[in-house]
């Protein structure tokens, strides 16, 4: 298996105290018009990641849609698959989600071992990822679909000892999200403690829609932010959202 410079420099960037922004699109929420408009803005404000997916994935243009990208930008453009058929050799690389926070065995390993020998002979960087899906206040898509409980919203510890044991059995990422459009995000609280449980990068997402609730998060440890509805809502986000993780990393420069 690859392991890989997508991961590398998540993890260098980690090590560094310099946070990454990730923006989320979903083929089935954006025509070519808003995506254009996404990535002209990318141009002029920094993004890190472009990931691609969505819960249900309702039409055939996934791959049109990373096409699109791909012949437009540089930026590395990540599968964030909800099933084994969402691959797609066009990306870069994948985050290989195990859903570590439900207890559904399809979730953790079944659509892993359909998708493991096209993801084999694909060149899609893997980066396993433990998904822990977190109560944000209503059932979401991800919840639903996956006919997963989600971690309670105030119950750190139980957040940081599933980012332990999705650690010790080697997933190099995790990502602890409240769901798109979440009513609130992530707590600080269940951040900072899965920070401090694991030393592998950590994204957050999930209802990030303003500047305030970016920062909370990147303060609470997570290294990778991700927005998606907010940006689909109103594109002009994206540059707010560069702004708040270029300033964060340059106080880290400068403190330093
Ligand atoms: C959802 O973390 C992502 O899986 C992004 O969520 O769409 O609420 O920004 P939003």
């Amino acid at each position: 298996m690859r392991l890989t410079s997508l991961y590398d420099t998540l993890s260098n960037r980690r090590m560094h105290g310099q946070k990454s922004l990730a923006v989320l699109l979903d083929p089935d929420n954006l025509d070519e018009a808003a995506c254009r408009q996404v990535l002209e803005l990318s141009e002029q404000h920094t993004v890190d990641y472009f990931f691609v997916g969505g819960s249900l994935v309702m039409n055939s243009r996934q791959a049109a849609l990373i096409r699109f990208i791909k012949s437009r930008s540089a930026v590395p453009v990540l599968l964030f698959p909800s099933h084994s058929l969402h691959l797609d050799d066009q990306a870069d690389g994948i985050l290989l989600l195990s859903l570590i926070s439900g207890r559904n065995p399809d979730f953790l390993i079944g659509q892993h071992v359909i998708a493991a020998p096209l993801l084999r002979q694909s060149n899609l960087q893997i980066l396993p990822t433990g998904y822990m899906l977190v109560d944000t206040g209503r059932q979401t898509t991800a919840s639903y679909i996956s006919g997963t409980t989600p971690l309670p919203y105030d119950k750190p510890s139980i957040a940081a000892c599933t980012a332990m044991a999705g650690e010790q059995l080697g997933l190099r990422l995790m990502y602890l999200d409240g769901g798109s459009g979440a009513l609130y995000p992530v707590a600080a609280a269940t951040i900072r403690a899965v920070r401090q449980a694991v030393d592998v990068p950590l994204i957050v997402g999930g209802g990030i829609n303003t500047i305030e609730k970016a920062q909370a998060a990147l303060t609470a440890g997570a290294d990778v932010i991700v927005i998606g509805n907010q940006i689909e809502k109103s594109p002009e986000f994206l540059a707010d959202m560069s702004r708040v993780v270029r300033s964060f990393n340059q106080t880290q420069v400068l403190s330093k």
